[in-house]
């Protein structure tokens, strides 16, 4: 009888869980020919593993006209891309390889889920970076450094026999939008990573990535030779660690004949690197470069170095690399985050980019969101790495943008490439959050196409995620567009930085300063407020920082008249009184700047809840409760910042905006347990 009854709730309850809204789908939710009609007749020649997604990608989803595949010589120029043109009859896809194929599909079924128009199209598509590539920080024991969406999707103790359904839907959404590389494991690399059983646990993955154009990578622990391979040190320069590493690539290209290279955090924050030997990060890189050479293989070298010096934080980098340009094997690309300092809501760009004019220079994002709200805040994040992208280096004269500097359009660069720090876990979702799916997309979209404007992104990803109702698409795009702007203002604005709880990053903690801790890692050591005023004075007469900028943009971020206003505590420390160009102080500014944070986000809820009738339940209230994290945070945010730096400006919170609900000496209290590693 209970058998009877068990069976009968599974019956009933099957379509729910066949059903469920969990946001598993992404944005993959092309409507599935069982339910419509699938007029795809396909036309190719040729068989293989990518054509074969190709194809079962549009017999299962796609409505349309007859489509024919065909791969062209004469495309190899577009690289991954490819060409899409109507004909009366049919959509012909042709591409180089069959890659570009694949991704063509995707086109189209992007239009078709979109309601584009597709009857004249005429299409063609190269991509702006050739590696698209996802850096994962996920540990071998399943943590996953500054993820906030469970624990790592990669089952080692599992691998090689037992292999996740998830990793091929892994790989099909990263095809969908063009990643096409994949960095398995967190740059504080294990040096485990290289023994054999994990290299035949890579090989696994490697084999089912392959056939979505995605080519694997691995992070390396400088010191390998030495703890993996019991050699007596890891000098770049000796013999057997040069033997060492040789053998390990041809280990590694055995396994997985397009391997595609090594990504390398040396010296810093305690990782072993060159310099232990006195050897520099050209020597290290170049020895890497050496071995894996003749596989065709490259070195992503990590830009982000710094020391608890005297030397302003933000200058360090440049400092470091400036000296080694022109050292580098031409397999060996630097690593830049976008930022001098690390991933905050708003920083100027890396003055790096362009200043290395003999060495490939690639930008490094963070998708997964260290310090932006964890999975908890909705932050669009399209809008803030165009601004990186956007921006003008002149480091070879007017228009020399940091994408022009990175994709090959202005320089001859050997190799082009773009990374993300990925925001994806094992959770149902992948990203802990629906709406931080949206920046993975965001990612993939600008690797693929950095002239794409954020609006397209989100108008895109809103359609394909939710529904093409235009009274749900316009408010939610709204929403999504202002949201990095949003945060910047309840959590950092007019360009403070680094004022987060120690550690984990989450939350205000302005007042930090630990006795005996590392002064750069103290929000104190950024804020500098003091009871004249309220920013770092990376001026000339401090540290100089914006020296490290091309002209005119020294100049501009130097004077105070002329820094953007968004990046004036940044580089300047700035009167309490000043006259912002809306002519409020500088104390009724920032005041004013994180009420309208708190405000938005409010609105943001008001949007939300208006949107009930467009969206599934389930989604629908996973996102309205994240939305009421998010809310309560904003006004910690506010009620932090305000309280503590008004101890310095010693002038009234302006009247005319809400008053804080919390006392400044319980906020001092808070402190979250969020393991670092989580
Ligand atoms: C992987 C920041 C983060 C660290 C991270 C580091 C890096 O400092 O807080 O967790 O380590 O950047 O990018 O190497």
């Amino acid at each position: 009888m209970r058998n009877l009854r068990t069976y009968l709730l599974i019956f009933l309850l099957f379509p729910l869980i066949l059903f469920a809204e969990d946001g598993s789908k992404l944005w993959l939710r092309f409507p599935d020919s069982q339910n419509g009609i699938s007029a795809a007749k396909i036309i190719s020649k040729g068989k293989n593993l990518t054509l074969d997604i190709a194809k079962k990608e549009l017999t299962t989803y796609w409505q349309g006209q007859i489509v024919e595949l065909r791969t062209e010589k004469s495309l190899h120029y577009l690289k991954d891309g490819y060409r899409i043109y109507s004909t009366p009859e049919k959509i012909v896809i042709s591409a180089g390889k069959q890659t570009g194929l694949l991704y063509g599909v995707y086109h189209i079924l992007r239009l078709q889920q979109t309601k584009s128009d597709i009857s004249h199209l005429n299409i063609t598509e190269k991509p702006s970076y050739d590696v698209r590539i996802l850096n994962h920080w996920d540990n071998l024991d399943g943590s996953v450094e500054r993820g906030y969406a469970g624990k790592s999707l990669w089952k080692w103790d599992d691998l090689p026999n037992k292999l996740s359904p998830r990793y091929e839907e892994y790989a099909r959404a990263n095809a969908s939008i063009g990643i096409n590389s994949v960095v398995f494991n967190n740059v504080n690399a294990s040096p485990n990573m290289l023994r054999t059983d994990y290299l035949q646990k890579v090989k696994v993955l490697a084999d089912i990535f392959r056939p979505y154009g995605i080519r694997v990578y691995l992070s390396v622990n400088f010191s390998s030779p030495k703890v993996l391979g019991g050699l007596e040190n890891s000098d770049p320069l000796n013999k057997e660690v040069h033997k060492w590493w040789k053998d390990k690539a041809a280990e590694i290209y055995k396994l997985i004949p397009d391997f595609g290279g090594f990504l390398v955090k040396a010296n810093s924050e305690g990782q072993p690197g060159p310099q232990d030997y006195g050897r520099t990060h050209a020597d290290g890189a170049n020895m890497m470069a050496d071995v894996l050479k003749p596989f065709g293989g490259i070195v992503m070298w990590r830009a982000f170095v710094y020391s608890p010096s005297k030397e302003d934080r933000a200058k360090q980098a440049y400092l470091e690399f400036l000296p080694l340009d022109g050292k580098f094997r031409d397999n060996v690309i630097v690593q830049i985050k976008n930022g001098p300092i690390d991933f905050q809501p708003r920083e100027p760009f890396n003055p790096l980019f362009g200043a290395l004019k003999k060495t490939s220079e690639m930008a490094e994002f963070q998708i997964t969101q260290e310090y932006l709200g964890f999975s908890n805040h909705l932050v669009f994040l399209a809008p803030l790495f165009k601004e990186t992208l956007e921006s003008d280096t002149y480091a070879d004269g007017k228009g020399s943008t940091v994408a022009k500097i990175t994709d090959g359009s202005l320089r001859n660069t050997k190799i082009t490439a773009i990374a993300g720090v990925a925001n994806i876990g094992e959770d149902t979702n992948w990203t802990g959050n629906i709406f931080a799916q949206a920046n993975w997309y965001a990612f993939g979209r600008l690797a693929w196409n950095h002239e794409l404007s954020s609006e397209k992104i989100a108008d895109e990803w809103i359609k394909m995620t939710f529904t093409n109702q235009q009274e749900f698409v316009n408010p939610v795009k709204d929403m999504m567009l202002s949201s990095r702007e949003t945060t910047v203002d309840y959590m950092m604005p007019l360009g403070l930085h680094h004022i987060f709880a120690f550690d984990h990053h989450y939350g205000p903690e302005p007042w930090g300063d630990i006795p005996g801790g590392r002064p750069d890692w103290m929000p104190v050591y950024y804020h500098k407020a003091d009871e004249n005023g309220l920013g770092f004075d990376r001026t000339e007469t401090g540290s100089n920082a914006v020296s490290q900028y091309f002209p005119p943009l020294n100049a501009i971020f130097g004077n105070i008249e002329t820094c953007p206003e968004n990046l004036l505590l940044w580089f300047h420390h700035v009167p309490w009184t000043y006259k912002m160009k809306d002519g409020k102080t500088l104390w009724e500014e920032i005041s004013f700047k994180y009420d309208s944070g708190v405000k938005n986000v409010r609105a943001y809820q008001k949007t939300w809840d208006k949107m009930e009738p467009y969206v599934d339940a389930e989604r629908f209230r996973q996102i309205q409760s994240k939305l009421k994290v998010q809310s309560k945070d904003a006004v910690w945010w506010k009620d932090a910042c305000l309280l503590y730096f008004q101890t310095f400006s010693k002038m009234p919170i302006p009247y005319e905006i809400e008053r804080p609900v919390h006392e400044l000496d319980d906020l001092k209290k808070i402190k979250l347990d969020l393991k670092h590693h989580n």
